[in-house]
């Protein structure tokens, strides 16, 4: 038996997951790995974190914390969710793991050693303002290729273009804003020019039939297109990530598309200590990647080169990409918040992790990009889930309660018609292994719909309801059939709704028999009792859906509302970067009473202030004579900071600075202890 390595894309430790992530690969490799393990094979399917990178820096200084509180938080949530839902993982890793680190510094260094890179100084952008070199995605500019004004440094959203840098009309920092400079920098490239001509063998003429045509495609494009594949540089600027294993490389670190990959392999070493091997070096193993299509050039070119320059490792045998999902007709965007959550949905649909996977894997993007929308979610668990699938359940079930007592009635009238409709069943499951096997879980999950299909019009064309009255004999062959079909119904629906398939089983008192069973033998033996009847679905009201699709609207204005502000000048500030506790102390910030005030002449916004502050009366330059009056404020008691640097301002001497608030429109406002205190206090 040939061992398999199933991987789903790591996700960004910068946000909770959404349906897009699990549309793309999440749902697409579970229902695989579902499938193979009830097939008996030998497989293991690893997914973590990806917790280094640039998009985990931007979050962390958006929100003013550190990268590694950003990414403590988020791969807590986003592994719950995980498992709350029922992604079967073998392991749930993270790239900041001890382990990860030292198995992808090792792999750097192996390819050091083995001369797999060049060693360049390039020029790259640095900010003067910020003091620091700016990794692709801290630069914005416009598109070369379609104008889109916020392309970033390694690629245009809005036109797919890959980019570099350079290549951005008008760039500007998204540190501070600033025009980018160019400065001298050493980094170590892999030259994927050299083995072009290998990935051309491999992909172009190797999997010209087995890579589905979106796959293939991007890489064709890749390969043939433009100048062809130019040097990659694999390691950063940068002071999050995986440290650059060499001497004097202090600030560096390895390329997030680096170290992410390897991140499947150190998930592997994670979960199999001494057995790992087996899935990564054995020439018979096989090794599968489900992304979407962002991350097919990083999983079908650059991942499978560094796996060659460093030798041993087996290849993928194949990369599932799957298209984009949109939702309600818009691009999903975590920083928009037009997404729906996943640990959201588990909250406001407890229960229904089904419902979703159902709905998930029938619109998959599995060709081209697709829209979820809440209209269709509620449709297709009315219709077909409640209609087709488990109105057959239901009918079978009840009819044999009220008829036979729940026992399985004989077989013994079963004729020719009752055969077909199993040997229709049995063509299934072997039809839905063959879509399966080819990446077409559309297909798949069509094929087991029209099972439960089938089982309704058998119901219809027999119509045991009515024979009851003349025909017992018959009317148990029918149900006896029908359950039969309910059995092989709870097998074929395993990968894709697996907590339904349980519960059906459960009614039905019986277990999982694997994939491959004999058809002839029967899964229920007459006289078998069953188990309590409930419903496998229940409808979804008009009300809940108009619930969430406000809330999705909600939701994406007020966060407009919010960046508005963010990003206006007299708005409220973003955070600010982290400080730590001991700069904090550093100022001296006390309350104080105003004894004297006046206007600093030929100004319109200076007072000048005379402050007790306990420990001395010292003279303040402060700019708030817009909005008060010298006379209205003797008497009234501060807070300053008392050990600020004295300065000039329009030749008095300012010892210290009153803290003011300010708001939206600019206007100050005293920040004073709510009740009084003696002048001196320390303010912490
Ligand atoms: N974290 C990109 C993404 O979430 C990246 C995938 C890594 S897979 C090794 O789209
Ligand atoms: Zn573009």
């Amino acid at each position: 038996m040939k061992p398999i390595l199933v991987t789903a894309a790591l996700p960004y430790a910068n946000g909770p997951v959404h349906i897009g992530h699990l549309a793309g690969c999440f749902i697409p490799a579970d229902v695989f790995v579902r499938y193979l393990r009830l097939k008996g094979e030998d497989v293991k399917f690893v997914c973590g974190s990806d917790e280094h990178g640039v998009p985990i820096t931007l979050k962390a200084r958006k929100e003013g914390l550190s990268p590694q509180e950003i990414v403590d938080r988020y791969h807590e949530i986003m592994k719950k969710s995980f498992a709350d839902f029922g992604i079967s993982f073998d392991i749930y890793s993270r790239t900041s793991a001890k382990e990860h680190h030292r198995t992808a510094a090792g792999f750097f260094k192996t390819l050091y050693d083995k001369g797999a890179f060049t060693e360049q100084s390039t020029e790259q952008y640095y900010d003067e303002e910020a003091g620091q070199f700016l990794a692709d995605r801290y630069i914005e500019g416009t598109c070369p290729k379609c104008g889109n004004e916020n392309a970033y440094g390694d690629q245009c959203e809005n036109c797919g273009t890959s980019l570099s840098p350079s290549e951005l009309i008008n760039p500007r920092s998204k540190l501070s804003g600033a025009t980018p400079v160019l400065r001298k920098t050493k980094h170590w490239f892999l030259p994927l020019n050299d083995y072009a001509p290998w990935l051309k063998e491999w992909i172009l003429v190797q999997h010209k039939n087995d890579w589905k045509p979106n796959v293939y495609g991007q890489c064709k494009s890749w390969l043939e297109g433009g100048d062809g594949l130019q040097p990659r540089a694999m390691t950063r600027d940068l002071d999050w990530g995986v440290k650059v294993p060499l001497p004097d490389t202090e600030g560096k670190v390895l390329y997030v598309w680096f170290d992410a990959p390897i991140g499947y392999i150190s998930a592997t070493r994670e979960l199999l200590p001494t057995n790992w091997e087996h899935y990564w070096k054995n020439p018979e193993s096989r090794l599968i990647h489900f992304i979407g299509k962002d991350n097919i050039v990083f999983h079908c070119i650059i991942f499978p080169a560094i796996l060659k320059a460093h030798g041993g490792y087996v290849l993928p045998e194949n990369v599932p990409a799957n298209e984009f999902l949109n939702l309600e007709g818009e691009k999903i965007s975590t920083s928009r918040n037009w997404a729906v959550w996943l640990h959201e949905y588990l909250q406001e649909f407890p229960g229904k992790e089904d419902v979703l996977r159902y709905v998930l894997i029938a619109t998959a993007p599995e060709t081209k990009d697709n829209d979820f929308t809440w209209k269709d979610f509620q449709a297709r668990n009315n219709n077909e889930l409640v209609a087709i699938l488990g109105n057959f359940i239901n009918r079978t079930l009840v009819l044999t309660k009220n008829y036979f007592e729940g026992a399985v009635p004989s077989a013994a009238a079963v004729n020719n018609d009752d055969k077909k409709v199993l040997a229709y069943a049995d063509e299934a499951c072997d039809s839905i292994s063959r879509s399966l096997d080819r990446y077409r879980q559309r297909e798949a999950l069509a094929s087991m719909m029209d099972v439960a299909r089938a089982g309704n019009k058998y119901l219809a064309d027999n119509e045991p309801w009515k024979l009851i009255k003349t025909d017992v004999e018959r009317t148990a062959a029918i149900l006896n059939t029908a359950l039969e079909l309910s059995a092989r119904l709870a097998h074929l629906m395993q990968p894709f709704l697996p907590n339904t398939a349980n519960k059906l089983y459960y009614m039905l008192q019986t277990t999982s028999v694997g994939w491959d069973f004999k058809s002839e033998t029967p899964l229920l033996n007459p006289g078998h009792i069953l188990g309590e009847v409930n419903l496998l679905f229940d409808k979804i009201e008009d009300d809940a859906i108009i619930e969430q699709v406000e809330k999705l609207k909600t939701a994406a204005a007020m966060n407009e509302e919010i960046s508005k502000i963010e990003n206006s000048e007299n708005g409220i500030d973003p955070a600010k970067p982290e400080t730590t506790f001991d700069e904090f102390m550093k100022m001296d910030i006390r309350t104080g009473t105003i004894l004297e005030a006046e206007r600093v002449p030929k100004t319109d916004k200076l007072l000048k202030l005379t402050i007790d502050t306990g420990l001395d009366k010292r003279t303040v330059v402060s700019g708030i004579a817009e909005y008060y009056n010298p006379e209205d404020i003797l008497g009234k008691q501060v807070t300053i900071l008392v050990n600020l640097q004295p300065r000039k301002i329009k030749g008095i001497e300012s010892q210290g600075m009153i803290l003011m608030a300010e708001d939206t429109d600019g206007k100050l406002c005293f920040v004073s202890p709510v009740d009084a205190m003696g002048n001196g206090s320390v303010v912490r």
